[in-house]
């Protein structure tokens, strides 16, 4: 029987490219976020590949009550969820601590740290149910050493490593493992969405090396919940060659 996996925030970057790896191994994929004609898109090419199901699912991570109902109104078929990949998240602006906006800090706070624990409060009890599970929540290179004017988005990424060593400690009763992969700087939307669209902003992130790609990371994501049951890999820093740590990277 196949497996499935449960991604948020699979409308773009690391979360499409862990949902089609997945698919390439057959997992069936319940892929998430807000962009519902993206998702529609993305689980048009997955079911490309006859011998698995998707199932879109299109809502606010950050809203409480439209996580919870998306989890408990899941039919039957799609409640044995053997991995779930909390990925959804961004960085708002990047900006001195004392010249940051407060929205900016909020939106963070209410993606990164309450979504993620919104959908893990939803999805372990039917993880419990089967007695077996795997959590793998998307930390960073951030979540390791606060870099300059990186204040509340490191502070969420300390937060998800923090949510990761308790979620292991406790559910470890319910054979539940819990994994935190922490990238360094991976070519996505993310920075186009950290500097409100500004592309030339963005492209300067990665301009004289070369960063991660999505695909990277969901290959060593893939390796982690393809480990045998008593294997788990419980944190994992990945950076391109150039990046020493979350504000060193070599450029040329
Ligand atoms: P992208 O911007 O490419 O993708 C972010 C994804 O998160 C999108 O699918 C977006 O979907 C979803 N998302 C954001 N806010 C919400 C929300 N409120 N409700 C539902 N979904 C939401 O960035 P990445 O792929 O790079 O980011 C994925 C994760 O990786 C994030 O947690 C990020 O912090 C982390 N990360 C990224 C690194 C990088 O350098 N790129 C490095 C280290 C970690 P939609 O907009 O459709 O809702
Ligand atoms: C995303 C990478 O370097 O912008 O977590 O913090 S970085």
């Amino acid at each position: 029987m196949n497996k499935t996996i449960l991604v948020t925030g699979a409308t773009s970057g690391l979360g499409k490219a862990i949902a089609e790896k997945f698919a390439d191994a057959n997992y069936n994929c319940i892929i998430t976020g807000r962009r519902k004609q993206r998702l529609e898109a993305l689980a048009a090419t997955l079911s490309s590949n006859n011998n698995i199901k998707v199932l879109p699912l299109a809502f606010d991570i950050s809203k409480k009550e439209e996580t919870f109902n998306a989890i408990n109104n899941l039919s039957e078929e799609w409640r044995n969820i053997d991995v779930l990949i909390n990925n959804a998240g961004l960085a708002a602006g990047r900006d001195a601590f004392d010249e940051a906006s407060l929205d900016d800090w909020e939106t963070m706070i209410d993606t990164n740290v309450k979504g993620l624990l919104y959908m893990s409060k939803a999805v372990i009890p039917l993880m419990k149910k089967n007695k077996k599970g795997h959590i793998i929540n998307i930390g960073s290179t951030a979540a390791k050493e606060v870099y300059k004017d990186g204040n509340v988005y490191c502070a969420t990424k300390f937060a998800v490593n923090a949510i990761s060593q308790a979620q292991r400690i406790d559910l470890l009763p319910h054979r539940i493992k819990v994994t935190c992969i922490n990238p360094g700087a991976v070519d996505t939307e993310f920075s186009i969405v950290r500097f409100k669209g500004d592309v030339q902003k963005a492209d300067a992130v990665y301009e004289g090396y070369e960063p991660l790609h999505a695909e990277d990371v969901a290959d060593t994501i893939f390796y982690c919940a393809a480990l045998p049951k008593h294997v788990c890999i419980n944190d994992l820093v990945i950076t391109c060659l150039a990046q020493a740590s979350s504000f060193y990277t070599y450029k040329e």
